[in-house]
């Protein structure tokens, strides 16, 4: 049987931790695409070096022609750049929604049956924007944000209760950034609902509002850490386990951004909700009932969203 294709638009920090994850992995062999050229090349090299020690062989190249991701099952896009000081939000929207157009036109004539996962911020828009370019079904593109902010809140919420991570199930919705809902009511460790674990270990409702607080706030929490750039360990595992889930038809249910198609009462946008990746790539979105209190939050998180599309329209009007 033929090696599945991993292709990885844009080689900086998470594009080649995602090319380290899919070789360890064994997922398939791997081209890592950037517009700068030898920073892909010289991150293959380096990668393949790795093969010997591993005992993996997976082929990993690096290209700056989109020609060579002909034929891509998966293809992970971190294409952009990313907010310096004195860049508006608008600026850096500009200039990732023409990112998205070139890499969308790249998808679209070189890769098409791909299943296409957008991690590129601001997410919700840039993934909506990237469907739209690249004329592909919604069901194979989809954004990754979810699986990230839940294992932040999971990581939390297990340092608090003293518990193991691998216990803890933590649920968030809506878009990526200062407005996500972290849903209490859907957390639980090992299917005890955070808000009983909290009365047995003693920690406040207080104390639960500032975990969510710093889960909504995670990502500019390492920002501020690290001083220049971003995360890259986490969001790429994160996205890695949505591209397992569609290579190995697992039906793994993972919050992703999706074209929400209805669901929620919403159409016609990008947004973090919970959903089945199998084979199919995004197959079913899960509706879950919601308190008054979540559901507000959730619309505070739609219209944040679409304040970013209508931004991408008036920026371009083909959209
Ligand atoms: O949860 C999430 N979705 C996120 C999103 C979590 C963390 C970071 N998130 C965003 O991912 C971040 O705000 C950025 O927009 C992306 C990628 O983050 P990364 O840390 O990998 O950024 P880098 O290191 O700057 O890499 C971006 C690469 C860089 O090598 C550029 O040369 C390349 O993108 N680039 C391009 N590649 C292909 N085509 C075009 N047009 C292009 N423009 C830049």
């Amino acid at each position: 049987m033929a090696r599945n294709k991993i292709a990885l638009i844009g080689a900086g920090n998470i594009g080649g931790t995602l090319a380290h994850l899919a070789a360890l992995k064994g997922l398939g062999d791997i081209v890592l695409f950037d517009v700068v050229e030898g920073v892909p090349q010289g991150k293959a090299l380096d990668l393949s070096q790795c093969g010997p020690v591993e005992g993996f062989d997976a082929k990993i190249t690096g290209s700056n022609d989109y020609a060579d991701i002909a034929g891509a099952d998966v293809i992970i896009v971190t294409a952009g750049v990313a907010r310096k000081p004195g860049m508006s939000r608008d600026d850096l929207l500009g200039i990732n929604l023409k990112v998205m157009k070139a890499v969308g036109e790249g998808i679209r004539d070189n890769a098409p049956d791909a299943f296409v996962i957008c991690i590129t911020n601001p997410l919700d828009a840039m993934v909506w924007a990237l469907r739209e370019f690249s004329g592909l079904p919604a069901n194979k593109v989809v954004g990754m944000a979810g699986v990230l902010d839940s294992a932040r809140f999971a990581t939390f919420l297990a340092w608090e209760f003293g518990v193991s991570v691998k216990d803890v199930n933590a649920f968030v919705l809506g878009g990526h950034g200062d407005t996500m809902v972290p849903v209490l009511s859907y957390s639980t460790i090992n299917g005890i609902p955070v808000k009983d674990m909290a009365k047995i270990k003693g920690v406040s409702e207080a104390r639960l509002d500032e975990i969510v607080k710093r889960t909504r706030s995670g990502g500019g929490e390492i920002v501020a850490l690290l001083g220049t750039g971003s995360a890259y360990y986490a969001p790429a595992t994160s996205a890695i386990a949505m591209a397992e889930a569609y290579l190995g038809d697992q039906k793994r249910i993972l919050p992703c951004a999706v074209n929400v198609e209805g669901k929620y009462g919403l159409d016609g946008l990008y947004v973090g909700v919970p959903v089945v990746i199998g084979a199919n790539g995004a197959e079913q979105v899960i509706e879950i009932s919601l308190s008054d209190e979540e559901k507000s939050n959730l619309q505070v998180s739609v219209d944040a969203v679409k304040e970013l599309l209508d931004a991408c329209k008036a920026l371009d009007p083909s959209l």
